[in-house]
């Protein structure tokens, strides 16, 4: 078992968030880049905007990852035993493209209660300060969701531009990453990314997020496999493990997924991002 140890969960108490915590070695997580890169040679379209969403779902090689006992050893010690697959999402940024991050919250929009959840962001690439990594600020979990802006600002990665404004950036830690390794956030810290200002693109491979099974979806409905442990809640619609890449049975199955997440992401909204 590679169960957190009291000085990481302390480290996750106190900040909201924890790492690097080793997960996959430089070459594996290679390997999980071609596989990224053959869905966008293959299929370009799928992987575009909101295709980026639920990708566990149509790739045996992402679905594996997700089931990765040393990630799940470290997300038990935050929510228990009984632990669902809620979702991935790809976070990529590409070298020479505006993409970036807004501060915010993960609970503020996602719709999950109670906070019994973490997020495992899993870096394909190596995420570092030139090329946009993740910047936590310490601590902010400990307060209430705080006031978002929906500012729809180009570029921005997140569907409604949800924003927390004044964030003292100066406060704010870069959450660098080696290719392979991950780190676990909390629902209600503070956080977002800048630029890839580097020549390569900066991926991040994000499952988003860990559940425990007492956890309800409260804004819409969401499709969840069972990472261990046993679901006697049974809130959310299980889905079974893909197989082969791109079958047409999965690619159904997660369209359904993508259009009731999109429901949650812009609830009442008729205006959405530009993808
Ligand atoms: O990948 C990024 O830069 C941001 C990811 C993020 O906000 C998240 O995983 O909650």
């Amino acid at each position: 078992m590679s169960k957190l140890t009291s000085n990481q969960l302390q480290e996750y108490n106190d900040n909201g968030y924890v790492a690097p915590i080793e997960v996959l070695t430089k070459d594996q997580a290679f390997e999980i880049r071609k596989e990224i890169e053959n869905i966008e040679t293959k299929w370009p379209n799928e992987l575009k905007g909101a295709g980026r969403n639920y990708v566990h779902m149509i790739s045996p090689i992402l679905d594996e990852v997700c089931h990765n006992s040393k990630m799940l050893d470290a997300v038990e010690s935050i929510i228990g035993k009984n632990i669902l697959i809620c979702g991935t999402t790809l976070f990529i940024k590409n070298p020479h493209e505006k993409g970036f991050v807004s501060f915010h919250q993960d609970a503020t929009y996602i719709g999950l209660e109670p906070h019994n959840w973490v997020t495992a962001w899993l870096a394909i690439t190596d995420a570092n300060e030139e090329n946009g990594c993740m910047r936590m600020w310490s601590g902010s979990h400990k307060d209430n969701i705080r006031h978002h802006e929906q500012k729809y600002d180009e570029g921005n990665l997140l569907t409604r531009g949800q924003t927390v404004e004044n964030v003292p950036l100066d406060k704010t830690t870069p959450l660098v990453l080696k290719a392979g390794q991950m780190s676990l956030h909390h629902p209600t810290i503070v956080h977002g990314s800048g630029l890839n200002k580097s020549k390569d693109r900066r991926i991040g491979f994000v499952i988003q997020s860990y559940i425990g099974t007492n956890v309800e979806q409260v804004l819409g409905k969401m499709y969840v496999q069972q990472a261990r442990g046993d679901d006697t809640f049974k809130y959310h619609q299980h889905t079974k493990r893909p197989h082969k890449i791109m079958s047409s049975e999965d690619i159904e199955i997660r369209k359904k997924a993508n259009d009731d997440l999109q429901r949650i992401f812009y609830p009442g909204f008729t205006k959405k991002r530009d993808l």
